[in-house]
């Protein structure tokens, strides 16, 4: 089974003046818990800039990187790793297109996303990339429980 790790940014928008926490915890989790998927970690946590620096490293260098570091640092983020088969596709496509404009009504950013620069949630494009990932995020491990995962849900 695959993993993928998942954050769900809380930041405040910058540029607005109702600029207020999103409230959308629960909508996002419960979008891949309906799914099937299953959570083996998560947790409400503030990003250091090392920490943001690291996660983006493959985008160093790219005229939005800075701005990029500072907007995931800039508030608490909730991590989290789902399970699943095939969970790093399948939650890329319930995420949607990286600009929210492309991503089809129905997805995460399609429905309440405006701005790529705010596009409310991160997730790892492949296995290999979600294992480094996990690592950096989760250096203290995962959930220990695998047997919770009834085989018989998929
Ligand atoms: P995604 O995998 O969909 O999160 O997208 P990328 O890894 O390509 O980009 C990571 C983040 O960089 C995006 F979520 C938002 C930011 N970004 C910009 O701010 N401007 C760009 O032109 C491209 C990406």
């Amino acid at each position: 089974l695959d993993t993928t790790v998942l954050l769900l940014d809380l930041e405040k928008a910058y540029d607005k003046p109702d600029g207020v926490q999103r409230g959308l915890i629960a909508e996002i989790i419960s979008r891949f818990e309906k799914k099937g998927f299953y959570l083996r970690g998560m947790k409400l946590m503030d990003v250091k800039k090392a920490l943001g620096e690291q996660h983006y490293a493959e985008h160093e260098g790219k005229p939005f990187f800075p701005g990029l570091v500072k907007y995931i640092c800039s508030g608490p983020v909730v991590a989290m790793v789902w399970e699943g088969p095939n969970v790093v596709a399948s939650g890329r496509q319930m995420i949607g297109a990286t600009k929210p404009h492309e991503s089809a009504a129905g997805t995460i950013r399609g429905d309440y996303a405006l701005t790529v620069g705010r596009n409310l949630i991160h997730g790892s494009d492949a296995v290999e990339s979600a294992k480094k990932e996990i690592a950096l995020w989760f250096p203290e491990g995962l959930s220990q429980w695998k047997s919770c995962q009834h085989p018989w849900i998929y």
